[in-house]
């Protein structure tokens, strides 16, 4: 917990100077802070559950540089790894045997992955899995979820959640309107809705993409048969399901959201833990479907440095930790923890705050709830939640920036860091207005 003054003077020294040189002082835009006031941290080093700023102070981090750090930030296994695999050069551009390995380990473990390719990033894998599902179904209509994310590919832009969302944009300028006119799209948890799609659209719609537990629009889970609808309906109709697992992947269970709730997509795209902390993203399914990907069949993807030996060395190491028996146990454990200890302090305090968790995934909105759908979370109190982001943040306790973006935790959490944690909590919440 900080003592004393909070100070962040480096910080904001930093952050002045990186305003001039980058668009709003950031490489992407949440991390700027814009929707919960105050000033960005900036970092300077991570390890465990923890991080340090550059005035010296430490948090409780809860946002594990967006979901990969499930581990734990810097775990040595994963760092013993990366400076071997460096050793023998930092990319290739040529087939290597390590992508053999992560790519057994992912086929091995998610349900609908049968063949799989990497990529650098979950935008990329949502990108070239639409373009898959256009190729495969010869259909260009596509049905997704408003407050879902997918990346800020043309096409997904539209309703979208994460930093579009946490800024209030209109869909993005920049993006023509023939781009997203094939973008259809519906509540989240509103199966009717997916319907009326389908039959207002016959024989048009390739298929539907998700997050099977949304996190970028806040923490939203799916209601009892949503996702079973869903597999019904697209099969139905000819169309395909795509979960979009670069959140939920390898961190809800190891066999991501689906095997969790036992309903198997045609495709699924990954990224953050399976590149722990290294830039990765993976697009896999069918391997009838996944045939149709170059060079094994017409549909374009490339990259220079996809399937790269560092990044797939840290996914490897960060896999082979996560499998070990009691990891997700230990991470629902802690998690419910948090979340229930939060809740409660919350009532007791007389702030109306409703949220939940899956595994290691957790979110909470200032408002009675419950929160089905991006509507829903939209009606929370953000000012308040900016208010507690950043009380919490003088704590020593780092949330993610915005109301819309899921929490998370990792296997470097203790029980006593949890303890810490609803301790800031109680402290702030009984003093915020
Ligand atoms: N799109 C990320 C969260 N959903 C934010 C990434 C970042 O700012 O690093």
């Amino acid at each position: 917990m900080i003592t004393g003054t909070f100070k962040t003077t480096k910080s904001e020294e930093i952050f002045a100077a990186a305003q001039k040189l980058m668009p709003g002082g950031v490489s992407s835009p949440v991390r700027a802070f814009k929707s919960v006031g105050g000033q960005p941290i900036v970092f300077d080093r991570v390890k465990d559950a923890y991080a340090w700023d550059v005035d010296g102070n430490q948090y409780i981090d809860y946002v594990g540089t967006w979901g990969p750090a499930i581990c734990g930030h810097a775990h040595p296994d994963v760092i013993k790894a990366i400076q071997a695999a460096a050793e023998k050069g930092t990319s290739f551009g040529a087939p290597c045997a390590l992508e053999n390995i992560l790519a057994e380990m992912v086929i091995d473990a998610v349900p609908s992955v049968e063949m799989v390719r990497f990529v650098n990033s979950g935008t990329e894998a949502c990108m070239a899995v639409l373009r898959l599902m256009r190729a495969y179904t010869q259909r260009e209509k596509v049905i997704k979820f408003e407050g879902c994310y997918h990346g800020h590919a043309d096409m997904f832009l539209v309703k979208a959640g994460s930093g579009v969302a946490t800024l209030g944009l209109p869909d993005s300028p920049g993006v023509p309107k023939s781009t997203t006119a094939n973008t259809l799209t519906a509540p989240y948890n509103d199966l009717d809705a997916v319907r009326k799609l389908f039959e207002e659209n016959p024989g048009e719609i390739c298929g539907v993409i998700l997050e099977p537990i949304v996190g970028n629009a806040g923490f939203i889970t799916p209601d009892a048969g949503f996702l079973a609808g869903l597999r019904e309906l697209t099969t139905e109709h000819g169309a395909l399901l795509v979960f979009d697992e670069v959140m939920t992947g390898f961190r809800i269970s190891y066999g991501g959201a689906q095997a969790k709730f036992g309903i198997t997509p045609d495709l699924t795209t990954m990224g953050k833990v399976i590149g722990g902390g290294l830039p990765v993203g993976a697009y896999g399914g069918k391997r009838e479907i996944m045939q149709l990907v170059a060079p094994a069949g017409p549909m374009y993807q490339a990259g220079t440095l996809s399937g790269n030996p560092l990044a797939m060395t840290a996914g490897i190491k960060t896999l082979e930790i996560l499998r070990q028996p009691g990891s997700y146990e230990y991470l629902d454990k802690i998690t419910t923890k948090l979340i229930n200890g939060l809740l409660a302090i919350g009532k007791e305090t007389g702030h109306a705050m409703c949220g939940g968790s899956i595994s290691a995934m957790f979110g909470f909105f200032f408002c009675e709830g419950p929160v089905h759908s991006y509507e829903d979370a939209k009606k929370a109190d953000t000012v308040k939640f900016g208010k507690f982001h950043r009380a919490m943040l003088e704590q020593g306790v780092y949330l993610a920036p915005s109301q819309f973006e899921a929490g998370f935790t990792s296997l470097a959490h203790t029980d006593a860091d949890i303890d810490r944690t609803l301790e800031a909590a109680r402290t702030v919440l009984s003093k915020l207005a």
